[in-house]
């Protein structure tokens, strides 16, 4: 070993500045806000051409009309009409308005949200714990969901079916001070509302079912998705499997037993494969974030596709601070991995080169 720094050493001294290490990659901003929904792109079917008003969809409080756009069909016409709907009533009123437009026999296509960044009503970001990574072949870390913030300015409500145990009645000043209000109770099951101060406030939903689950009056008790769709998990979507692998697990968040907000939300592990650029995104209920991940060769600090003595003397070099690296040099400096680049890693290096 000492033969083998003596060596390094008067390479460093005689090469003085060598390759410069790999460049750094372009940087893309992480944050995202998005605002949110009070808009839905339909599309219709019609035999002949018409004029488009909100009382063609009686069956939902249209505000605004837009037509985006007309085409002719085999059958007549088909026209992509974007509806503002008046969501002060409460954003559930959304997933009620889709669904009744399903009903419509003209309308064959709905989309949501397309257009809400025109309307600004709601507001929302969803944030990764890094939205850069440096990593080698064969190395992993962990990325996971830091906030989810869903902003709104109106009121909401979710549906919730409860089923007491035998015997048990409820009426609606118990339940009310559960936050809970009685809609309609029919064979010992009771369907009732809750009301949120924010769009999509997944943590006070955990939190109430927390609660219902925790009483020991109840049988059961669900969300009424259809009312309510709660995303549960996160979307990772990973188009570089040559790259990177990831490894996804977890949940979402909820109230310990002190009462205190705990963040189960989703994690992956990301592992690189091979060298290379990879971009992973998080996607939940229309938001997204994304992670740059570079993937470097393990002892490569010159990124040249080659582990030579050349790197081993660039990581002395960097030890000695006779060099600055960029990010993905630093991960491909750490050969064992212990997160800190030292002679030890030059030395491991130099072993691997001469096949030892
Ligand atoms: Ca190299
Ligand atoms: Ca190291």
């Amino acid at each position: 070993m000492k033969r083998t720094f003596t060596l390094v050493l008067t390479l460093v001294l005689l090469m003085g500045i060598v390759h410069s290490p790999v460049s750094a990659q372009e940087e893309i901003s992480g944050e995202k806000t998005w605002t949110y929904d009070n808009s839905l792109l339909v599309t219709v079917n019609v035999a002949e051409e018409k004029t488009f008003t909100p009382e063609d969809f009686p069956e939902v409080e249209v505000e605004e009309l837009y037509v985006f756009g007309k085409s002719a069909t085999d059958t007549g016409y088909s026209y992509d009409i974007l509806l503002v709907i008046d969501v002060t009533v409460g954003w559930y009123y959304m997933t009620m308005a889709e669904n009744s437009l399903k009903q419509n026999p003209s309308v064959v296509n709905i989309e949501r949200n397309r257009f809400a960044n025109d309307y600004e009503i709601k507001e929302s970001s969803i944030k990764l714990n890094m939205n850069e990574v440096y990593l080698t072949v064969g190395s992993s870390v962990e990325l996971f969901l830091k906030d989810a913030t869903i902003k709104s300015n109106v009121t909401t409500s979710a549906g919730i079916m409860l089923k007491p145990k035998d015997g048990i009645v409820m009426d609606n000043d118990y339940l009310s001070s559960y936050g809970l209000y009685l809609l309609n109770a029919d064979d010992g099951y009771y369907k009732a509302t809750i009301s949120f101060a924010d769009y999509l406030p997944v943590e006070d939903y955990v939190y109430m079912m927390n609660t219902l689950y925790a009483l020991d009056i109840i049988e059961s008790a669900y969300m009424l998705e259809e009312e309510y769709p709660i995303h549960y998990y996160e979307n990772w979507e990973n188009k570089n499997s040559d790259i990177i692998n990831t490894f996804t697990y977890g949940g979402i968040e909820y109230y310990n037993e002190y009462g205190d907000l705990e963040v189960l939300y989703q994690s992956t592990r990301i592992t690189g494969v091979s060298v290379g650029t990879a971009i992973l995104k998080i996607d939940h209920c229309g938001f997204y974030d994304i992670c740059v991940i570079h993937v470097g060769d393990r002892g490569d600090v010159t990124g040249d596709g080659k582990v030579t003595s050349l790197d081993a003397a660039m990581i002395l070099r960097y030890d000695a601070g006779l060099e600055a690296f960029d990010d993905l040099a630093i991960a491909a400096a750490d050969y064992d991995g212990d997160g800190v680049v030292t002679s030890l890693d030059a030395a491991l290096v130099l072993r691997y080169d001469a096949g030892l």
